[in-house]
């Protein structure tokens, strides 16, 4: 492990001199965001001092923006690698690949990718640490801390660092249920630094009014069958995409059922839905793959692990359709038939209405 640590420190130390980017890919969540900063805490310790932490999406969760601001951390939006200055190197967390909406990468050389997620592709960089058997991004970036630069409780820094890979750990692994034991033993090496109260914040999980006003659409059109559920919101803002997954997230705790989709069109240029289930018989990823299919190069429009899982289509010239409502019939009309094909054709929905209406006859 201390083997690990110390090729990681090499890598990252052919940066000297010179510019790093941090490049996070997609949305970054609380595990990008803490290994990000414990990236580029590490660099600094190993006197790579130019390094930017870059991303190029909207930071979309509420939550996330208080992480930021709360910690501090020191975030630029890109669109382009060179909007960071004058960038040698890539290093990549919680993904192993960049973003494809990040422009000019290509010239430049990816020093590591730290990363827990199932690589399509092998991923390519100096240095590649890729663990599927921890649960979070964070606790790769706990051994290396401890084997590079120990963190001390009495600095401030150090404590903000903590303090976001404890929080990057628990929401990566739903509050340590989906834990291993790897991830139990970053967070005892850390949790004597961190700063409970700050963490405190941190957990205090709100429902953004953007995101009940898509629960109360999704509770509205959820349609039931057997042990499965789906719903469709209609017309979601990019800023706001994330409550879909949240709509996903309370609905499965639905007690006659194990499987929700939750979907809508996000940002007028993507359909984007997302997968929760408890049953043992559904594989998020297989599932999605199965009902969507795969994009023009071979790419599943969807992908998952355990028990979560999304999807993605792009609309593409449909988008620009004036005709909201038609193109919402078109859309829901798509998605629906192609997770019914995939539950074996059958006749029409029971809507939870009609349910009920049963239920009243009896
Ligand atoms: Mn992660």
């Amino acid at each position: 492990m201390i083997d690990r640590a110390q090729a990681f420190a090499e890598a990252i130390a052919v940066a000297k001199g010179k510019g790093l980017l941090i490049a996070l890919r997609g949305h970054p969540d609380p595990d990008a965001l803490a290994s990000a900063m414990a990236l580029s805490h590490l660099a600094e310790r190993l006197g790579v001092t130019n390094v930017t932490i870059g991303y190029c999406h909207e930071l979309s969760h509420r939550e996330n923006r208080a992480l930021v601001k709360l910690l501090n951390i020191q975030l630029r939006k890109i669109k382009n690698v060179q909007d960071a200055g004058n960038i040698e190197f890539i290093a990549l967390v919680d993904a192993h690949d960049v973003d494809p909406e990040l422009v000019g990468a290509e010239k430049c050389e990816v020093l590591v990718i730290v990363d827990h997620h199932r690589a399509t592709t092998p991923p390519k960089a100096r240095f590649v640490d890729l663990r599927l058997e921890v649960g979070a991004t964070a606790t790769i970036f706990v051994e290396y801390l401890n084997a590079l630069a120990p963190l001390d409780p009495d600095s401030e820094d150090d404590r903000r660092v903590a303090t976001a890979l404890m929080h990057g750990l628990s929401t990566d692994t739903d509050d340590f249920t989906l834990a291993r034991p790897g991830d139990f033993r970053a967070a005892a090496a850390i949790a004597e630094v961190c700063d409970r109260d700050l963490l405190a914040d941190l957990a205090r999980r709100t429902i953004a009014p953007s995101a009940m006003d898509v629960i109360s659409r999704a509770l509205a059109t959820l349609k039931v069958r057997r042990n499965f559920a789906m719903a469709g919101v209609g017309f979601v803002s990019e800023t706001d995409r994330d409550t879909i997954a949240q709509a996903a997230d309370f609905l499965v705790r639905r007690e006659d059922i194990d499987t929700v989709v939750v979907y809508g069109v996000v940002g007028e240029r993507f359909i984007e839905g997302s997968l929760r289930t408890h049953s043992p018989s559904v594989d998020p990823g297989a599932w999605l793959e199965q009902a969507f299919g795969f994009d023009d190069r071979g790419h599943p429009f969807g992908g998952g692990r355990r028990d979560k899982g999304g999807f993605r289509i792009p609309i593409g010239f449909l988008g620009r359709s004036t005709d909201r409502a038609q193109l919402w019939t078109l859309v829901e009309h798509a998605v629906k038939q192609a997770m019914l094909k995939l539950m074996g054709d059958e006749p029409a929905l029971v809507t939870t209405a009609t349910v009920s209406e049963q239920l009243r006859e009896h």
